[in-house]
């Protein structure tokens, strides 16, 4: 079905509650159900011991220096950078809910500098395409769950919000934009679209590294 060719690597970014859960979810269920091989992921991954730090903290119930927690949450996707690229060498999709851009728009929103902050995630595999779902965080707060952990306030968010713009602007053309207020149905149409037009092209193209 795809011998010698690799999988592609996709990402969903955004602010909380935009969406990416949902979508990932129907991206993946859709290619499945094409005989496309794919399979899920989130970060950050929180089973693993680094994992379990990160949810601790994320929960409220460990405190570390934003330096700290920032390491740990670049080292959560070193510790899983093999995984991925046998996946994606085997053929398999991997589609990610959150990745490195994560890491800078939440730390870089707290005042950490952006190039320090890009620095540790130098070297990961970067995707084929990422999928940001845009929303003003304040249409987001009514939904479900919204507020129970640690970033989840809306004055924060909007930071957030703005260092991803910035990334979406600064990391060119295998970045998309949509707009995550639009019905889910709409936009699982136009993601399912795009990467039905990728995964043809990246098959045979090299790994590369962010
Ligand atoms: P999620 O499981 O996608 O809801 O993510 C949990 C929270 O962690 C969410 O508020 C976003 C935040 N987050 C995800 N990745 C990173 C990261 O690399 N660095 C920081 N500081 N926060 C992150
Ligand atoms: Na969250
Ligand atoms: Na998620």
């Amino acid at each position: 079905m795809n011998a010698g060719k690799r999988g592609a690597l996709i990402i969903f970014e955004g602010c909380d509650r935009s969406g990416k859960s949902t979508q990932s979810q129907l991206l993946v269920a859709l290619l499945n159900s094409k005989g496309i091989p794919a399979l899920p992921m989130n970060f950050p991954e929180r089973s693993s011991i680094i994992g379990q730090v990160i949810n601790s903290y994320l929960t409220n119930s460990k405190d570390l220096p934003d330096e700290v927690i920032h390491l740990m949450f670049s080292t959560n996707r070193w510790e899983h950078m093999n995984y991925i690229k046998q996946n994606l060498h085997e053929g398999r999709t991997v589609v990610v809910d959150r990745y490195s851009f994560s890491g800078v728009a939440y730390s870089a929103a707290k005042g950490l500098d952006f190039d320090w902050c890009y620095a540790p995630e130098r070297g990961l595999i970067k995707p084929d395409a990422v999928f940001y779902l845009r929303a003003p965080p304040a249409d987001l707060t009514n939904r479900t769950q919204y507020g129970e952990e640690r970033y989840e306030k809306v004055e924060f968010q909007g930071r957030v919000a703005k260092v991803f713009d910035r990334i979406c602007s600064e990391q060119g053309s295998y970045w998309h934009q949509f707009d995550a207020t639009k019905p889910v149905e709409d936009l699982h149409a136009q993601i399912a679209s795009i990467t039905e037009e990728l995964l043809p092209k990246v098959g045979t193209q090299p790994l590369e590294m962010l």
